[in-house]
């Protein structure tokens, strides 16, 4: 690996500046922003980065699930290009930084090595990742998941929202169902900056995360069939009520989790599904998220999480049907590239630590099919998926810094 040009610095005003501009486009009363995948303000936000890229001279491809590629020459075109980037879009109550500044700090490498002249020996490719939230449509990671082959496209294109808007149809109504085939991208490697999304490196006062882990995940969809009836004249023993069997439910996910450390087990979402006050629940659909970075760990979730469920139904005479739709294993990050993150952190003297993440993330996908790495730096409070989130506008420039560094010692500077 040739050796970075160690002075040569990300223009911080710029970088922040683009943080804030695109956070305009979804933005909420409360400092947040809400753009959820393949919706109008995505579509905003990709429309943004499109121009953005292709006036920084790079050639922008879209694939079939609207991943979005945009690719830079380096001197040897006969390899593979070295992929950065995150995703742009964002939860429900998402703030400004998750994804957004993996994308953007991108974007501002490239900018930055064409006002130094620089060309790189390998291409380089800035990536936006189709629904790496998950939120509006599963699983999380999504266009990644494609991307690895994890799920087919047709599949992926025929999942529908709560609204029964399929992602074929939502990618047509923004523009964004690219002719490149999905998974025909191919990359020498993949490195992502994003916030850590947790409460470390600042507890720590570590400027950046190096990352060699990331916990694996369990996603459920489950159903709760009980039996509605009067609210007033049912007496308790004869309640067949599916909200009630819900709530024990979520505090056995919480119980197991607890006990079995190092996992984390969260019901984000439960719908009755004929709602009335004087009725009892007969009917609940909710979604259950697990993760540990130990596997054998998650096989212990998804036994004890459906044995809980089963005895719950049964004492409760409800049905419980659980049914497991998206199972990440853990991610171990490529070592040489973990490596090369922890160079550029120290040549260029920032606090730095090995740490795992909590959260999924694009580059864990594409760390099973090409070597991947990521780096974190801090945000406030550790807090994300919330409006709050935040980062300082020096944390941000120095991830970018170690992005550009650790990019440039991978992709080489062209003699
Ligand atoms: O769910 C996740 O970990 C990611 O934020 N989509
Ligand atoms: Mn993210
Ligand atoms: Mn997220």
């Amino acid at each position: 690996m040739t050796k970075p040009a160690s002075n040569l610095q990300i223009d911080s005003s710029r970088l922040w500046d683009t943080i804030h501009t695109t956070a305009q486009f979804g933005a909420t009363p409360k400092g947040g922003v809400r753009r959820l995948t393949l919706g109008p303000e995505d579509k905003q936000v990709r429309d943004w980065f499109r121009t953005a890229c292709e006036k920084a001279g790079l050639e922008v491809q879209i694939d079939g699930l609207g991943n979005m590629f945009a690719l830079r020459k380096g001197r040897d075109m006969s390899k593979p290009p070295i992929g950065l980037g995150s995703h742009l879009d964002t939860q429900p109550t998402g703030g400004k930084f998750d994804g957004v500044l993996g994308t953007l700090a991108a974007l501002e490498v490239i900018r930055t090595l064409n006002d130094a002249g620089i060309e790189t020996e390998l291409p380089l490719c800035v990536t936006n990742w189709t629904n790496e939230e998950g939120s509006r449509y599963a699983p999380a990671m999504m266009g990644s998941a494609a991307f690895v082959g994890d799920f087919t496209v047709d599949d992926i294109l025929g999942r529908e929202d709560a609204a029964g808007i399929s992602v074929a149809q939502a990618l047509d109504d923004i523009g964004y169902r690219g002719d490149k085939p999905v998974g025909a991208q191919k990359f020498s490697g993949f490195i992502e900056l994003h916030i850590e999304q947790g409460p470390i490196l600042e507890a720590e006062g570590k400027t950046i995360g190096v990352v060699e882990h990331g916990q694996g995940v369990l996603w459920y969809d489950g159903k709760i069939t009980g039996f509605e009836s009067h609210a007033g004249s049912t007496p308790m023993k004869h309640r067949r009520d599916a909200l009630a069997t819900l709530s024990e439910i979520v505090l056995a996910i919480e119980t197991i989790a607890t006990e079995l450390g190092n996992a984390v087990g969260t019901v984000g979402e439960a719908v009755i599904a004929a709602p009335s006050r004087n009725v009892i629940p007969g009917e609940v659909t909710f979604t259950i998220d697990t993760r540990s970075a130990d596997a054998g760990i998650l096989d212990q979730l998804d036994q004890r999480i459906r044995a809980a469920a089963a005895g719950i139904a049964a004492k409760r005479k409800v049905e419980v049907a659980l049914d497991l739709v998206w199972r990440k294993e853990p991610t171990h990050f490529d070592t040489t590239l973990v490596g090369a993150v922890e160079n550029a952190a120290n040549a260029l003297g920032y606090q730095n630590r090995r740490i795992t993440s909590g959260a999924g993330h694009d580059a864990c996908n594409l760390n099973t099919r090409l070597p991947a790495a990521m780096i974190f730096v801090p945000c406030k409070d550790g807090v994300s998926h919330n409006e709050l989130e935040d980062a300082t506008q020096s944390d941000c420039a120095a991830g970018a810094n170690v992005l550009l560094h650790t990019v440039l010692s991978l992709a080489g500077v062209a003699k």
